[in-house]
Order: structure tokens, then sequence, then C-alpha cells
């Protein structure tokens, strides 16, 4: 089993570049070492009930430690380039003074990829805010896109010149729909009014760091990352037709929007009034500032009908479809589309597929993991991403989601999306066969 793309693909060229990604909280451990403070994350864990069998960051994978081997195994596959996060909690204290011991461990880490001849792309966010900001309201207080905008300045000065692109946020439909409207990730809180004016504030503090980052970080590249999904209707009535456009509008149209025209998306001022945040005057200027690139993170495709209460509602795929193990659906076709219809619809900077990939049901079996359906999975979508680029899509990289399995958020250590497998006991890390097909995808170009 293997992934493979047409002999002409553009993706088997040197100016395409393939790699992998992960996140701090997700793979450091070392939670309460060398000066770091509590992430939001940290609080979130150790309530009782909100993270699958009360899993916390602790030790992760322990990447703290053993960074030095993971650069090896990411050496080892053979990849372009490394997506990492840096803790914002690790490198910077409560009065806003460096943590040296914490921007040395990046320092570290990114020197030692350069000398290796791996790029790096660099996210400032991905989800760990310190618990201090949170206290004083967090994403829904202004304030917060202040302090970050001072965090920025921090770590693009310490470690701007290791960098080939920073990435201002990971996602941020999912730190503030999931973690203040859903209130399924931390904080916890649970109001349209909450997570739309905690996107808003993400939004404004991602355009307030641009020139920050321009100005102290001037060889490197300049994005922000956003994740999609493609939305159906359940079926061709109307109303459904309706829900499933809500839900796009919603869930990526207002984040895509004020980043590249300037607004929030119209449909909203007369449907939703409710889901518009307080916007002041400028803010909409700041936050649609030229940017180099957009990246993309991709999974699943959702179906919805039409629902009298909340106006869209998730249903199954009445068609036969697989899932993976954490229950999404496995779509690649929804992938391309996404990416053709977005291209139609709006004048895109270069993007990058910052994150894709697949939880599956891993098992260690004398010293091998045989993950079919991730290699299928990540033979559909890589494929996706060439048809994409085949109709138009100015698309530079990818990366597959993940380097190894880790932390997945809510779900604890239970979803498993590496191509290298971790033992959390011994910390021992395996490359599972989806990560030899993808080296071996790397290996055959030119
Ligand atoms: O693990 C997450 C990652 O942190 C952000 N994007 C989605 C991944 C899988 O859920």
């Amino acid at each position: 089993m293997t992934i493979s793309l047409p002999k002409q693909s553009k993706m088997l060229t040197k100016d395409f570049t393939f790699g992998v990604a992960t996140a701090a909280f997700q793979i450091e451990g070392a939670n309460t070492t060398d000066g770091r403070l509590p992430s939001i994350w940290d609080t979130f864990c150790a309530t009782p009930g909100k993270v699958l069998n009360g899993d916390d960051g602790s030790l992760a994978c322990d990447h703290y430690y053993l960074w030095k081997e993971d650069i090896e195994l990411i050496s080892n596959l053979g990849v372009d380039a490394y997506r990492l996060s840096i803790a914002w909690p690790r490198i910077m204290d409560k009065q806003g003074r460096p943590n040296e011991k914490g921007i040395h461990f990046y320092r570290e880490l990114l020197k030692s990829l350069k000398i290796k001849g791996i790029k790096t792309f660099v996210t400032l966010y991905h989800w760990d805010l310190p618990q201090h900001l949170e206290d004083n309201g967090g994403w829904v207080n202004r304030d917060t896109a202040y302090r970050f905008v001072d965090y920025v300045n921090l770590a693009t000065l310490e470690l701007g010149k290791w960098v080939d692109a920073w990435s201002t946020f990971n996602e941020p439909f999912c730190s503030a729909i999931l973690g203040y409207e859903y209130g399924i990730h931390a904080p916890g809180l649970a109001s349209p009014k909450y997570g739309r004016q905690a996107a808003h504030h993400i939004l404004l503090a991602h355009g307030l760091a641009l020139p920050v980052i321009q100005q102290n970080s001037p060889q490197s590249q300049v994005g922000i990352v956003l994740n999609m999904n493609r939305t159906y209707a359940a079926s061709a009535k109307s109303e459904d037709q309706f829900a499933a456009l809500v839900r796009e509008t919603l869930d990526n149209q207002f984040f895509i929007e004020p980043l590249l025209n300037g607004q929030y998306p119209k449909l909203l001022e007369k449907l939703l009034p409710e889901y518009l945040p307080t916007v002041l005057p400028g803010d909409m200027e700041i936050i649609s500032q030229p940017i180099d690139f957009i990246g993309m993170n991709f999974y699943t495709c959702n179906h919805n009908e039409y629902d009298e209460k909340t106006l869209f509602k998730d249903v199954k795929n009445q068609q036969q479809v697989e899932y993976t193990d954490i229950g999404w659906e496995i779509a690649p076709h929804a992938f391309s589309e996404l990416l053709i219809n977005l291209n139609k619809q709006y004048n895109l900077p270069p993007m990058f597929i910052t994150e894709n990939g697949a939880a599956c049901a891993d098992e260690l079996i004398n010293g091998e993991v045989n993950d079919d359906q991730r290699v299928r999975y990540l033979d559909g979508h890589i494929n996706a991403v060439n048809d994409a680029i085949e109709a138009g899509v100015d698309i530079r990289g990818y990366f597959a989601w993940s380097l190894m399995d880790n932390f997945e958020w809510a779900e604890g250590y239970s979803k498993r999306f590496g191509l290298c497998y971790v033992d959390y006991k011994t910390q021992k890390r395996t490359i599972k066969r989806s990560g030899h097909a993808y080296k071996a995808l790397l290996e055959s170009r030119k």
C-alpha cells in the first residue's frame, strides 16, 4: 500500500514543501518546568469531566526532554519542513518579562532544525493562553489582543532568525468557538456572544501582530492558519440547502471573509445579528492587511439539515462511507471542492495545507503499526490537493498531522493521529506504515 501522485504532479517538484506538524501543548509535557506558567488547557484538564479519562498535558510525548530524538525522527521521514508551535506561557512571565529558560528551549530546537536543513513553520498561538490572562476575561477581553502583541514581539525578536514562516494563530474557529461558544474546549464558556467576540479579538490580535512580525523577522513569511469543513445539505430541499449555507458561513466565511475582504459575512446581518461581534472603528482594516499565505487545516465534511431552533443540525451521511476512529467521515472529494470553491469566491493568497490526517485505532504488534486506513486517507487527500492545484489553486505545501501520536485535546490520549506511534509508558516512537509510505512518496521526487 503506497501514497502516490501522477508523475507530472507539481507536488513532486522541489518548489512544493512537504512536512509534518505538531503543537506545543500536545507534545511537550514539562508543564511546570523552568518557569512555564499554567495555561487554560492545564486548568481545563484539571476540571473533572472535561477531558476523557482525566488526561492532561503534564507528560504528553515528553518532547521538552526528547526533542533531539524527535528531530532525528523528523529528519528520518525525509520531510522538507516541520511545523511546531511556541507556548506563550513558557516564554513570558506574568509581568510580560522574558523567561530565558523557555526561550532557550525553542532557540536550540529551531537552530538544530536549521542545521539539519529542515524549514521551520512556527505557530505563535496553538490554543495555550496563559491562565492569568483568562482570569482577566481571556479572548473576550479586547486587552488580550494587545498582550498577544507583546508576546509576539518577544518571540519574533528572540527567535525570528531561525523561522521560515510564522503563523499568528492556529484555527481561530477552535480557540473561539469550541472554547467560548460551544464550551467543549478550554476555557469552556458557552455563548455565541462570547464565541464571536473572542473570534473578533483573535483576528484583531492577528492584524495587530503582523507589522511587529514583519519588523522583527523580515526574512520570514507571515500568515494565519484556518480550519475548514465542507458542509453538504442533507437533501435537495431548499431548507436543507439553506442550513448548509448557514453552517459554512458561521464556520468558514466568518473567519476568511474579514481576513481577505475586511468584513463579516453580510448574510449574518439579517439572519443572525447576535452572531456579529462588537467592532471598533479601524478594526477591519487592521484585520485585513495583506498576508503572505493562508494555512488550511482539513479533516472531514459535514451533512446538515434544517432545524427550526438552531437553523442547522448535523446528520449522518445517507451513503455508505468510511469513518476514522474519531468518527469523522473520510471525504477527499470535499477537500478539493472546498479549495476550488474558495479560490472562486476569494482572491486567495498562496495556500499551504498546514494540517491533514486521520485518527486510527492503531496497535503496535511485533514492533509494527500497520495503519492501512491512514495510508489510504493520506493518498486520497494528497491527491485531492493535487486536483485543486490542477484546477488553479495556488498551493505551496502540505503538512501531515501529525508527526507522532499526542494529546488530542478533549479526547485525551485516546485518539492517535501520528505517522509515528508513541508508547506513552516508555515514550518509544515507532514509525508506522503510513510514515514509511509518506517517506517513500517524498523520496520518489526528482
Ligand atoms: O490535534 C488537532 C490540532 O491541534 C488542531 N487541528 C486538528 C487536530 C486534530 O483534531
